[in-house]
């Protein structure tokens, strides 16, 4: 195939939004993957690369009259439109498995810095407290402490394994009780009442839309902790704030939030919160190999018309 300046070979594929930098230079060097904007001729277009959340919706796919693949960079795709998809005969796919040890991690990671104030106490020693003779006030242990985790696939299954590590009780709600020996509750409000840390692990999207609302807070309790490594979305994030406030909770880690990267004022200002910037996923390592699943995708797709990791 000729091609110069004026015309440049037809794409196969091409890039939404979100994605990071060195993906794009893989997408570039190996398909010549124009971003979307740029992309003279989109007839012919049969695949889409997408990832950070951004949208992957009815105007993408009508903008790309022959798109018949979605590849996400990332586990979660609420960001993808998949019933409007699946109405177009567009099929979707995610990276599984290979972030499930970088995201559990930073999900046990944050049960400690909230039980044991890892943070805070890294504020306390900043702020010049502990040089003026302050004491930091006593945690709480791990050991002993019941950890629920909302939502236990993979990610969820993986945090616990770690959280019984560090001697803590595990408990779980999921739709339906798995084929484990950590203790099963009917509800979230069940999980919550009977838990001491709540590790929110569900996927975003409108299923999960507020399963975390002040009930569920409330039962959690004022010595009670929540932690989000999912979606903001799962969380009522207004009723948190609130929660927190009034004192109703102990305490929150948050790694993601409703708005990214907005995160509510009033969380910014507060000792008994850990913000992360959704970095669960965030290792050169887990990041690459992320992209790895997306070539490999893109690869099978055009190959073949099937994809590696379908959702
Ligand atoms: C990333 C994630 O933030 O995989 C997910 O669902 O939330 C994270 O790994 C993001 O998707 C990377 O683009």
């Amino acid at each position: 195939m000729t091609s110069d300046a004026q015309h440049p070979p037809q794409a196969r594929v091409v890039q939404l939004g979100g994605l990071m930098p060195f993906v794009r230079e893989w997408l570039e060097e190996r398909y010549a993957a124009p971003v979307l904007a740029d992309l003279a001729q989109p007839a012919g277009v049969e695949v889409a690369v997408v990832g950070g959340g951004a949208p992957a919706g009815a105007a993408e796919m009508d903008s790309l009259p022959d798109l018949r693949a979605i590849v996400n960079f990332g586990v979660g795709y609420d960001n993808v439109d998949v019933a409007e998809a699946s109405r177009r005969g567009i099929v979707v796919s995610n990276t599984p498995d290979v972030l499930t040890d970088a995201v559990a991690d930073l999900a046990a990671f944050l049960v400690v810095d909230v039980l044991r104030g890892i943070t805070a106490a890294d504020r306390f020693v900043r702020s010049g407290a502990w040089a003026r003779g302050e004491k930091f006030p006593l945690t709480r242990d791990v050991r002993g402490a019941v950890v629920g985790v909302l939502g236990l696939g993979r990610i969820g299954a993986a945090a616990a394994e770690r959280l019984e590590a560090f001697g803590a009780e595990v408990h779980y709600h999921s739709r339906s009780p798995k084929d484990v020996a950590w203790t099963y509750h009917a509800s979230p409000v069940e999980l919550a009442s009977a838990s001491d840390v709540l590790v929110v692990l569900t996927p975003g999207g409108a299923g999960t839309e507020h399963l975390v609302d002040a009930a569920v807070l409330d039962a959690l309790g004022p010595e009670g902790y929540l932690v989000n490594v999912a979606r903001g979305s799962v969380v009522d994030e207004v009723a948190l704030v609130a929660a927190l406030e009034d004192g109703r909770i102990a305490g929150a880690g948050l790694d993601v939030f409703a708005d990214e990267p907005h995160v509510p004022e009033a969380l910014l200002a507060r000792d008994d919160v850990v913000l992360l910037p959704h970095v669960g996923s965030a290792t050169t390592q887990t990041r690459e190999a992320m992209g790895r699943v997306v070539l490999d995708n893109v690869d099978a797709f055009l190959e073949r018309g099937e994809l590696v990791t379908p959702v």
